[in-house]
């Protein structure tokens, strides 16, 4: 996503450099909102055995980057099914909370332990794509150093309709494509849900659990996806998980985010923060 998001105690400081430093292309949207995001999380790798090409065209930072998450509550963020599994977590995937900037080592991070994924999780098709990751400090964690972490509440309303407002939030790429790389700086993007059906590239491919949004500026993208689709009604909650989209930026389009919702994943949510450790794997 493109709209860069600013933090109030650097909102005055970082302005004008932020700005600066906008990606070329399409305009993008100037409206920078001095909000924090303390929920939301990085799921990184700090497996450093990148290739000599690799480190030719990409920062170290930028190679680590996988996916966004929220944290739900103490220990456990919530994310996409296709950010997470059991392999990633030998290889060292971690978490990291409290920091909006990812290129300069900032905020806490954390081993993952275990994971719970949806049972029904489908690669092919985006099915099911939610999972929670479990976090424990170790040797690295450094919670000193780090900006506000704070769960966000999960939306236990009717599932919206379209026409709600919502954000979504994350260090996706810029521009469509791969290995585009990922932006360092946290940005927010406003969109609008929207039915499914009224896109044609989606007909015949989502489900009543899954939502659109989109918006006529900006869109999240690839590195998004695992991160919080939040309504802000009183205070902010989350509606929904970034998950899957034909292509980002594009005109007319949207892109698809699993629902969380008093019908939706609530259930599955409590189950598994609630299962034995033992289990990777609910439906
Ligand atoms: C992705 O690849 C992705 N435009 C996430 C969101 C969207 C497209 C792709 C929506 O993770």
């Amino acid at each position: 996503m493109r709209t860069l998001l600013l933090f109030a105690p650097l909102a005055l400081c970082l302005s004008s450099a932020a700005l600066a430093q906008a990606e070329p292309g399409p305009p993008i949207d100037n409206d920078t909102t001095e909000t924090n995001v303390p929920w939301q999380a990085q799921i990184y790798s700090s497996n450093t055995n990148w290739t000599a090409t690799e480190l030719a065209n990409r920062e170290e930072w930028d190679l680590a980057h996988k996916c966004g998450g929220t944290l739900i509550a103490t220990g456990w963020v919530l994310t996409a099914a296709h950010c997470i599994n059991a392999e990633r977590i030998r290889n060292g995937h971690r978490v990291r909370l409290g920091s909006a900037t990812i290129d300069l080592e900032e905020g806490a991070t954390y081993r993952i332990d275990r994971m719970v994924r949806h049972a029904y999780y489908d690669e092919k098709r985006h099915y099911y794509d939610i999972a929670l990751v479990h976090y424990v400090a170790d040797e690295e964690t450094d919670e000193a150093d780090a900006g506000p972490i704070e769960p966000i509440e999960l939306y236990d309303g009717p599932p919206l309709d379209p026409g709600a407002k919502v954000y979504a939030t994350g260090w996706g790429q810029a521009e469509e494509g791969k290995g585009k790389g990922f932006q360092p700086d946290l940005t927010e993007v406003d969109l609008t849900v929207a039915d499914c059906a009224s896109f044609p590239e989606y007909a015949g491919e989502t489900t009543e659990y899954q939502l659109c949004a989109t918006s006529p500026e900006s869109d999240t993208c690839t590195g998004d996806s695992g991160g919080p689709l939040v309504m802000e009604v009183d205070k902010p909650m989350l509606v929904g998980v970034v998950s899957w989209g034909h292509g980002c930026y594009r005109e007319n389009s949207a892109g698809v985010y699993i629902r969380i919702d008093q019908q939706h994943f609530r259930d599955w949510i409590d189950r598994a923060m609630a299962a034995d450790p033992s289990i990777s794997e609910m439906r």
